[in-house]
Protein backbone atom coordinates (compact mmCIF):
# COMPACT_ATOMS: atom_id res chain seq x y z
CA UNK A 1 0.00 0.00 0.00
CA UNK A 2 1.36 3.73 -0.75
CA UNK A 3 3.41 5.13 2.31
CA UNK A 4 3.78 8.86 2.39
CA UNK A 5 2.24 11.74 5.01
CA UNK A 6 -0.27 10.39 7.57
CA UNK A 7 -1.63 11.54 10.50
CA UNK A 8 -0.76 9.14 13.15
CA UNK A 9 -1.25 11.05 16.72
CA UNK A 10 2.33 12.64 17.70
CA UNK A 11 3.36 10.71 21.52
CA UNK A 12 3.18 12.55 24.40
CA UNK A 13 6.42 10.87 26.05
CA UNK A 14 9.33 12.85 23.48
CA UNK A 15 11.51 10.12 25.48
CA UNK A 16 10.03 7.35 24.15
CA UNK A 17 12.67 6.94 21.24
CA UNK A 18 11.36 3.32 20.52
CA UNK A 19 7.76 4.44 20.10
CA UNK A 20 8.52 7.16 17.60
CA UNK A 21 10.85 4.76 15.27
CA UNK A 22 7.80 2.48 15.37
CA UNK A 23 5.28 5.11 14.07
CA UNK A 24 7.91 6.21 11.90
CA UNK A 25 7.85 3.22 10.64
CA UNK A 26 4.15 2.60 10.03
CA UNK A 27 3.85 6.16 8.50
CA UNK A 28 6.17 4.93 5.88
CA UNK A 29 4.25 1.72 5.18
CA UNK A 30 0.73 2.06 6.27
CA UNK A 31 -2.06 4.72 5.31
CA UNK A 32 -3.25 6.06 8.38
CA UNK A 33 -6.96 4.06 8.22
CA UNK A 34 -4.76 0.78 8.47
CA UNK A 35 -3.30 1.57 11.66
CA UNK A 36 -6.54 -0.55 13.20
CA UNK A 37 -6.43 -3.13 10.09
CA UNK A 38 -3.27 -3.79 9.25
CA UNK A 39 -2.06 -6.64 11.59
CA UNK A 40 2.08 -5.96 12.71
CA UNK A 41 4.32 -9.17 13.44
CA UNK A 42 6.76 -7.35 16.28
CA UNK A 43 9.28 -8.44 18.31
CA UNK A 44 9.50 -6.68 22.46
CA UNK A 45 12.84 -6.71 24.40
CA UNK A 46 12.17 -6.13 27.72
CA UNK A 47 14.99 -6.01 30.21
CA UNK A 48 14.38 -7.02 33.41
CA UNK A 49 15.86 -5.85 36.12
CA UNK A 50 14.16 -8.11 38.89
CA UNK A 51 13.53 -11.83 38.03
CA UNK A 52 10.27 -13.35 35.98
CA UNK A 53 7.92 -13.22 38.28
CA UNK A 54 6.77 -10.18 36.70
CA UNK A 55 6.25 -12.16 33.51
CA UNK A 56 1.97 -12.40 34.95
CA UNK A 57 1.70 -8.59 34.63
CA UNK A 58 3.38 -8.35 31.77
CA UNK A 59 0.98 -10.99 29.86
CA UNK A 60 -2.01 -9.40 31.34
CA UNK A 61 -0.87 -6.12 29.78
CA UNK A 62 -0.44 -7.84 26.15
CA UNK A 63 -3.87 -9.44 26.75
CA UNK A 64 -5.91 -6.21 27.51
CA UNK A 65 -4.27 -4.25 24.32
CA UNK A 66 -5.08 -7.07 21.91
CA UNK A 67 -1.70 -8.00 21.23
CA UNK A 68 -1.19 -12.06 20.29
CA UNK A 69 1.53 -13.67 21.42
CA UNK A 70 3.32 -16.23 19.32
CA UNK A 71 6.47 -16.58 20.89
CA UNK A 72 8.22 -16.21 24.28
CA UNK A 73 11.70 -16.52 25.06
CA UNK A 74 14.04 -15.58 28.09
CA UNK A 75 17.60 -15.29 28.72
CA UNK A 76 20.29 -13.89 31.54
CA UNK A 77 20.16 -10.04 30.87
CA UNK A 78 22.71 -8.87 28.72
CA UNK A 79 23.53 -5.35 30.18
CA UNK A 80 24.49 -4.61 34.10
CA UNK A 81 22.11 -4.94 36.47
CA UNK A 82 19.30 -6.98 34.69
CA UNK A 83 18.74 -10.02 35.61
CA UNK A 84 16.81 -11.32 32.43
CA UNK A 85 15.73 -10.41 28.85
CA UNK A 86 12.51 -11.15 27.56
CA UNK A 87 11.81 -11.33 24.15
CA UNK A 88 8.10 -11.65 22.75
CA UNK A 89 6.67 -12.26 19.30
CA UNK A 90 3.49 -10.29 18.94
CA UNK A 91 0.85 -9.52 16.38
CA UNK A 92 -1.39 -6.89 16.67
CA UNK A 93 -2.58 -3.84 14.84
CA UNK A 94 -0.67 -0.62 15.09
CA UNK A 95 -2.53 1.33 17.49
CA UNK A 96 -2.52 -1.85 20.09
CA UNK A 97 0.92 -2.33 19.67
CA UNK A 98 1.85 1.27 20.58
CA UNK A 99 -0.96 1.33 23.25
CA UNK A 100 0.85 -1.86 25.25
CA UNK A 101 4.53 -1.36 24.42
CA UNK A 102 3.60 2.61 25.99
CA UNK A 103 2.34 0.91 29.32
CA UNK A 104 4.84 -1.90 29.80
CA UNK A 105 7.20 1.22 29.37
CA UNK A 106 5.47 2.54 32.32
CA UNK A 107 3.89 -0.38 34.20
CA UNK A 108 6.86 -0.76 36.76
CA UNK A 109 10.03 1.28 36.56
CA UNK A 110 11.40 -1.21 39.52
CA UNK A 111 10.96 -4.24 37.42
CA UNK A 112 11.43 -2.95 33.51
CA UNK A 113 14.69 -1.35 32.95
CA UNK A 114 13.95 -1.13 29.17
CA UNK A 115 11.37 -1.98 26.30
CA UNK A 116 12.79 -2.19 22.71
CA UNK A 117 10.45 -3.09 19.93
CA UNK A 118 12.69 -4.48 17.50
CA UNK A 119 11.21 -5.05 14.45
CA UNK A 120 7.62 -4.26 12.39
CA UNK A 121 6.65 -5.96 9.54
CA UNK A 122 3.13 -6.19 7.82
CA UNK A 123 1.86 -9.69 7.76
CA UNK A 124 -1.52 -9.75 6.37
CA UNK A 125 -4.51 -7.52 5.94
CA UNK A 126 -7.89 -8.09 6.80
CA UNK A 127 -6.69 -12.16 6.07
CA UNK A 128 -6.06 -13.95 8.89
CA UNK A 129 -4.05 -17.80 7.89
CA UNK A 130 -6.68 -20.81 8.67
CA UNK A 131 -5.97 -24.11 8.03
CA UNK A 132 -7.06 -25.52 4.62
CA UNK A 133 -6.73 -29.63 5.59
CA UNK A 134 -6.63 -31.25 8.76
CA UNK A 135 -3.24 -32.05 8.92
CA UNK A 136 -2.51 -28.26 8.89
CA UNK A 137 -3.96 -28.25 12.62
CA UNK A 138 -0.37 -29.40 13.47
CA UNK A 139 0.26 -25.39 12.96
CA UNK A 140 -2.75 -24.65 15.47
CA UNK A 141 -0.77 -24.76 18.62
CA UNK A 142 -0.68 -20.82 19.68
CA UNK A 143 -0.90 -21.20 23.31
CA UNK A 144 -2.30 -18.81 25.83
CA UNK A 145 -0.25 -18.65 29.13
CA UNK A 146 -3.13 -17.47 31.39
CA UNK A 147 -3.05 -20.05 34.16
CA UNK A 148 0.10 -21.39 33.54
CA UNK A 149 1.66 -22.77 37.10
CA UNK A 150 5.08 -21.57 36.69
CA UNK A 151 3.74 -17.82 35.53
CA UNK A 152 0.76 -17.43 37.93
CA UNK A 153 1.21 -17.00 41.22
CA UNK A 154 -2.61 -17.82 42.01
CA UNK A 155 -2.31 -20.82 40.56
CA UNK A 156 -2.89 -23.77 42.87
CA UNK A 157 -0.03 -25.69 41.22
CA UNK A 158 2.17 -22.61 41.80
CA UNK A 159 4.30 -23.70 44.69
CA UNK A 160 4.19 -27.30 43.98
CA UNK A 161 7.71 -27.87 41.53
CA UNK A 162 6.69 -31.58 41.36
CA UNK A 163 3.39 -30.93 40.01
CA UNK A 164 4.71 -28.27 37.74
CA UNK A 165 7.43 -30.81 36.46
CA UNK A 166 4.54 -33.35 35.66
CA UNK A 167 2.54 -31.58 34.23
CA UNK A 168 4.68 -29.88 32.37
CA UNK A 169 6.61 -33.56 30.52
CA UNK A 170 2.38 -34.34 30.17
CA UNK A 171 1.62 -31.04 28.01
CA UNK A 172 5.18 -31.48 25.83
CA UNK A 173 3.33 -34.26 24.14
CA UNK A 174 1.50 -31.92 22.54
CA UNK A 175 4.22 -29.69 20.72
CA UNK A 176 5.83 -33.25 18.71
CA UNK A 177 2.43 -34.41 18.10
CA UNK A 178 1.47 -34.60 14.09
CA UNK A 179 -2.40 -35.24 12.54
CA UNK A 180 -2.59 -39.05 12.45
CA UNK A 181 -0.34 -39.86 14.92
CA UNK A 182 -1.16 -42.41 17.90
CA UNK A 183 -1.81 -40.25 21.19
CA UNK A 184 1.08 -41.12 23.38
CA UNK A 185 -0.50 -42.60 26.62
CA UNK A 186 0.19 -41.64 30.02
CA UNK A 187 0.59 -43.30 33.12
CA UNK A 188 -0.33 -41.66 35.51
CA UNK A 189 0.98 -41.61 39.45
CA UNK A 190 -1.66 -43.09 41.37
CA UNK A 191 -2.29 -39.33 43.31
CA UNK A 192 -3.95 -38.32 40.08
CA UNK A 193 -5.87 -40.90 39.45
CA UNK A 194 -7.02 -40.54 43.20
CA UNK A 195 -8.30 -36.83 42.35
CA UNK A 196 -9.84 -38.58 39.01
CA UNK A 197 -11.88 -41.26 41.67
CA UNK A 198 -12.82 -38.09 44.26
CA UNK A 199 -13.98 -35.63 41.34
CA UNK A 200 -16.08 -38.85 39.09
CA UNK A 201 -17.67 -40.15 42.23
CA UNK A 202 -18.85 -36.25 43.16
CA UNK A 203 -19.87 -36.09 39.40
CA UNK A 204 -21.55 -39.36 38.97
CA UNK A 205 -24.22 -38.25 42.15
CA UNK A 206 -25.15 -34.95 40.11
CA UNK A 207 -25.61 -36.03 36.85
CA UNK A 208 -28.84 -37.78 37.00
CA UNK A 209 -30.63 -34.23 38.21
CA UNK A 210 -28.22 -32.17 36.47
CA UNK A 211 -26.89 -33.26 33.02
CA UNK A 212 -28.77 -32.86 30.17
CA UNK A 213 -30.19 -36.37 28.37
CA UNK A 214 -27.86 -36.95 25.46
CA UNK A 215 -25.09 -36.35 28.16
CA UNK A 216 -26.34 -38.94 30.42
CA UNK A 217 -27.00 -41.45 27.53
CA UNK A 218 -23.23 -40.88 26.39
CA UNK A 219 -21.91 -40.96 29.72
CA UNK A 220 -23.89 -44.77 30.47
CA UNK A 221 -22.28 -45.94 27.25
CA UNK A 222 -18.84 -44.71 28.46
CA UNK A 223 -18.77 -46.64 31.51
CA UNK A 224 -20.58 -49.74 30.04
CA UNK A 225 -17.98 -50.02 27.40
CA UNK A 226 -15.28 -50.18 30.29
CA UNK A 227 -13.94 -47.06 29.05
CA UNK A 228 -14.79 -44.62 31.92
CA UNK A 229 -15.03 -45.78 35.88
CA UNK A 230 -13.60 -44.17 38.50
CA UNK A 231 -10.77 -46.66 38.71
CA UNK A 232 -8.73 -44.75 36.14
CA UNK A 233 -7.94 -41.88 33.88
CA UNK A 234 -9.02 -42.96 30.08
CA UNK A 235 -6.47 -42.90 27.71
CA UNK A 236 -7.08 -39.59 25.09
CA UNK A 237 -6.33 -42.43 22.10
CA UNK A 238 -9.54 -44.96 23.57
CA UNK A 239 -11.60 -41.93 23.70
CA UNK A 240 -10.67 -40.45 20.71
CA UNK A 241 -11.78 -43.99 19.05
CA UNK A 242 -15.06 -44.00 20.61
CA UNK A 243 -16.10 -40.50 19.75
CA UNK A 244 -14.70 -40.91 16.09
CA UNK A 245 -16.84 -44.03 15.87
CA UNK A 246 -20.19 -42.00 17.16
CA UNK A 247 -19.86 -38.71 15.38
CA UNK A 248 -16.91 -38.53 13.78
CA UNK A 249 -14.96 -36.04 16.21
CA UNK A 250 -11.32 -36.82 16.98
CA UNK A 251 -9.14 -35.59 20.08
CA UNK A 252 -5.60 -34.37 19.46
CA UNK A 253 -3.54 -33.26 22.58
CA UNK A 254 -3.06 -29.77 23.40
CA UNK A 255 -0.37 -28.06 25.59
CA UNK A 256 -3.09 -26.29 27.48
CA UNK A 257 -5.71 -23.28 26.45
CA UNK A 258 -5.03 -22.40 23.24
CA UNK A 259 -5.76 -19.14 21.01
CA UNK A 260 -9.50 -18.42 20.24
CA UNK A 261 -8.91 -18.80 16.77
CA UNK A 262 -6.70 -21.76 16.83
CA UNK A 263 -9.24 -23.61 19.12
CA UNK A 264 -12.28 -22.58 17.23
CA UNK A 265 -10.52 -23.32 13.70
CA UNK A 266 -10.11 -27.32 14.86
CA UNK A 267 -13.88 -27.71 15.92
CA UNK A 268 -14.39 -26.86 12.07
CA UNK A 269 -12.75 -30.39 11.26
CA UNK A 270 -14.40 -32.22 14.01
CA UNK A 271 -10.93 -32.24 15.82
CA UNK A 272 -11.11 -31.55 19.59
CA UNK A 273 -8.25 -30.06 21.20
CA UNK A 274 -7.92 -31.70 24.48
CA UNK A 275 -5.30 -31.08 27.48
CA UNK A 276 -3.94 -34.72 28.92
CA UNK A 277 -2.51 -33.68 32.52
CA UNK A 278 -4.95 -33.44 35.57
CA UNK A 279 -6.05 -30.57 38.13
CA UNK A 280 -3.85 -29.83 40.96
CA UNK A 281 -5.34 -32.55 43.82
CA UNK A 282 -5.80 -29.23 46.17
CA UNK A 283 -8.87 -28.00 44.21
CA UNK A 284 -10.95 -31.00 42.70
CA UNK A 285 -14.06 -28.88 42.87
CA UNK A 286 -13.77 -26.34 39.90
CA UNK A 287 -10.10 -25.56 37.85
CA UNK A 288 -10.15 -22.49 36.12
CA UNK A 289 -8.65 -23.93 33.40
CA UNK A 290 -9.04 -27.47 31.26
CA UNK A 291 -7.72 -30.45 32.19
CA UNK A 292 -8.34 -33.97 31.41
CA UNK A 293 -11.30 -34.37 33.85
CA UNK A 294 -12.53 -31.26 32.06
CA UNK A 295 -12.45 -32.44 28.88
CA UNK A 296 -13.28 -36.09 29.55
CA UNK A 297 -16.02 -35.60 32.05
CA UNK A 298 -17.28 -32.68 30.64
CA UNK A 299 -16.47 -31.98 26.44
CA UNK A 300 -16.68 -36.09 25.36
CA UNK A 301 -20.08 -37.26 26.02
CA UNK A 302 -21.57 -34.38 24.26
CA UNK A 303 -18.88 -34.42 21.69
CA UNK A 304 -19.69 -37.98 20.66
CA UNK A 305 -23.58 -36.95 20.34
CA UNK A 306 -24.16 -36.51 16.67
CA UNK A 307 -26.48 -33.58 17.09
CA UNK A 308 -23.71 -31.64 19.42
CA UNK A 309 -21.19 -32.78 16.82
CA UNK A 310 -22.35 -30.70 14.44
CA UNK A 311 -23.35 -27.74 16.32
CA UNK A 312 -19.44 -27.75 17.18
CA UNK A 313 -18.46 -27.88 13.80
CA UNK A 314 -20.66 -24.95 12.69
CA UNK A 315 -19.09 -23.04 14.97
CA UNK A 316 -15.79 -23.99 14.35
CA UNK A 317 -16.76 -23.59 10.39
CA UNK A 318 -18.06 -20.11 11.87
CA UNK A 319 -14.68 -18.84 12.84
CA UNK A 320 -12.30 -19.59 9.57
CA UNK A 321 -11.39 -16.21 7.84
CA UNK A 322 -13.79 -14.38 10.70
CA UNK A 323 -12.21 -11.04 12.10
CA UNK A 324 -10.88 -10.59 15.41
CA UNK A 325 -14.09 -8.80 16.37
CA UNK A 326 -16.49 -11.95 15.41
CA UNK A 327 -13.68 -14.14 16.72
CA UNK A 328 -14.13 -12.73 20.12
CA UNK A 329 -18.14 -12.92 19.62
CA UNK A 330 -18.06 -16.09 18.81
CA UNK A 331 -15.25 -17.79 21.59
CA UNK A 332 -17.94 -15.29 23.97
CA UNK A 333 -20.91 -17.59 22.31
CA UNK A 334 -18.85 -20.87 22.64
CA UNK A 335 -18.53 -19.80 26.27
CA UNK A 336 -22.30 -19.59 27.48
CA UNK A 337 -23.27 -22.29 25.37
CA UNK A 338 -20.69 -25.19 25.15
CA UNK A 339 -18.88 -24.23 28.22
CA UNK A 340 -21.09 -23.04 30.75
CA UNK A 341 -24.69 -23.59 28.63
CA UNK A 342 -27.93 -24.76 30.56
CA UNK A 343 -30.70 -25.65 28.53
CA UNK A 344 -34.77 -26.57 29.36
CA UNK A 345 -35.58 -30.32 29.41
CA UNK A 346 -39.39 -31.72 30.32
CA UNK A 347 -39.58 -28.06 32.06
CA UNK A 348 -36.49 -28.09 34.55
CA UNK A 349 -33.16 -26.64 33.98
CA UNK A 350 -30.32 -28.79 32.72
CA UNK A 351 -26.65 -28.32 31.93
CA UNK A 352 -25.32 -28.89 28.98
CA UNK A 353 -21.71 -26.92 29.17
CA UNK A 354 -18.90 -28.76 29.95
CA UNK A 355 -18.11 -26.39 32.50
CA UNK A 356 -20.23 -27.18 34.38
CA UNK A 357 -20.37 -30.94 33.86
CA UNK A 358 -16.67 -31.30 34.86
CA UNK A 359 -17.08 -28.79 38.12
CA UNK A 360 -19.33 -30.35 41.03
CA UNK A 361 -18.98 -27.06 42.61
CA UNK A 362 -19.97 -24.96 39.59
CA UNK A 363 -22.40 -27.28 39.15
CA UNK A 364 -24.55 -27.07 42.14
CA UNK A 365 -24.00 -23.13 41.70
CA UNK A 366 -25.34 -22.94 38.39
CA UNK A 367 -28.36 -24.48 39.33
CA UNK A 368 -28.92 -22.77 42.69
CA UNK A 369 -30.88 -19.44 43.43
CA UNK A 370 -27.35 -17.76 43.24
CA UNK A 371 -26.50 -16.58 40.01
CA UNK A 372 -28.55 -15.20 37.29
CA UNK A 373 -29.94 -16.63 34.91
CA UNK A 374 -31.38 -15.27 31.18
CA UNK A 375 -32.72 -16.72 28.02
CA UNK A 376 -30.04 -17.64 25.27
CA UNK A 377 -29.79 -14.84 22.61
CA UNK A 378 -26.70 -15.25 20.49
CA UNK A 379 -27.10 -11.26 20.25
CA UNK A 380 -27.20 -10.59 23.88
CA UNK A 381 -24.98 -13.56 24.91
CA UNK A 382 -22.01 -12.82 22.13
CA UNK A 383 -21.32 -9.60 23.85
CA UNK A 384 -21.67 -10.75 27.73
CA UNK A 385 -18.41 -9.64 29.47
CA UNK A 386 -17.14 -12.76 31.24
CA UNK A 387 -14.47 -13.89 34.00
CA UNK A 388 -12.75 -17.59 33.66
CA UNK A 389 -11.53 -17.58 37.49
CA UNK A 390 -13.94 -18.84 39.21
CA UNK A 391 -17.75 -19.46 39.14
CA UNK A 392 -19.62 -17.75 36.64
CA UNK A 393 -23.06 -15.03 37.85
CA UNK A 394 -24.71 -14.98 34.53
CA UNK A 395 -25.84 -18.32 32.90
CA UNK A 396 -28.04 -18.37 29.81
CA UNK A 397 -30.56 -20.90 29.42
CA UNK A 398 -31.87 -22.55 25.85
CA UNK A 399 -35.37 -23.66 25.26
CA UNK A 400 -33.71 -26.54 24.06
CA UNK A 401 -30.71 -27.75 22.29
CA UNK A 402 -32.37 -27.74 18.50
CA UNK A 403 -33.22 -24.16 19.75
CA UNK A 404 -29.62 -23.28 20.66
CA UNK A 405 -28.68 -24.84 17.25
CA UNK A 406 -31.13 -22.78 14.98
CA UNK A 407 -30.52 -19.38 16.92
CA UNK A 408 -27.27 -20.05 16.64
CA UNK A 409 -27.58 -20.84 12.79
CA UNK A 410 -29.35 -17.43 12.63
CA UNK A 411 -26.50 -15.43 13.91
CA UNK A 412 -23.53 -16.82 11.90
CA UNK A 413 -25.45 -16.23 8.89
CA UNK A 414 -25.69 -12.65 9.44
CA UNK A 415 -22.14 -12.23 10.13
CA UNK A 416 -20.19 -10.15 7.79
CA UNK A 417 -17.38 -12.86 5.90
CA UNK A 418 -14.72 -12.07 3.66
CA UNK A 419 -15.68 -15.21 1.55
CA UNK A 420 -17.48 -18.60 1.66
CA UNK A 421 -16.61 -21.54 2.65
CA UNK A 422 -17.49 -25.66 2.41
CA UNK A 423 -16.20 -27.96 4.28
CA UNK A 424 -15.53 -31.37 2.14
CA UNK A 425 -15.47 -34.24 4.35
CA UNK A 426 -14.34 -36.53 2.15
CA UNK A 427 -10.97 -35.23 1.86
CA UNK A 428 -11.21 -33.15 5.52
CA UNK A 429 -10.10 -29.99 3.86
CA UNK A 430 -12.01 -26.45 3.70
CA UNK A 431 -12.85 -25.04 0.00
CA UNK A 432 -13.15 -21.28 -0.05
CA UNK A 433 -15.55 -20.62 -2.65
CA UNK A 434 -14.73 -17.24 -3.80
CA UNK A 435 -18.32 -14.81 -3.90
CA UNK A 436 -16.58 -11.85 -5.23
N1 LIG B 1 -14.26 -25.03 35.57
C1 LIG B 1 -14.09 -26.23 34.78
C2 LIG B 1 -13.76 -27.41 35.68
O1 LIG B 1 -13.51 -27.22 36.86
O2 LIG B 1 -13.72 -28.52 35.20
C3 LIG B 1 -13.05 -26.06 33.70
C4 LIG B 1 -13.40 -24.93 32.74
C5 LIG B 1 -12.45 -24.76 31.58
C6 LIG B 1 -12.89 -23.65 30.68
FE1 LIG C 1 -13.71 -26.58 27.66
Amino acid sequence: SAGGASDLEPLDEAEDKDLILATEWCNEHLDPGEKDTVILSSTFMISLRTGLEVLPNILRILQRHDIRMVHIESRAGKKKGRQFDVLINVQCNLTSLLAGAKELKHFDSDAVAELIILSEQQISINDPWFPRKIADLDNCNHLMTMFEPDLDHDHPGWSDAAYRARRKKIADVAFTYHFGDTIPYVEYAPEETETWGLIYRQLRELLPSCACQAHQDVFALLEREGIYSDKFIPQLEDVSRFMKSRSGFILRPAAGLLTARDFLASLAFRVFQCTQYIRHASKPQHSPEPDCVHELLGHVPLLADPAFAQLSQEIGLASIGASDDDITKLATLYWFTVEFGLCKENDMIKAYGAGLLSSFGELQHALSDVPERRKFDPYVTAIQPYQDQTYQDVYFVADSFDDAKQKFRMYTASMKRPYAIHYDPYSQSIEVLDTS
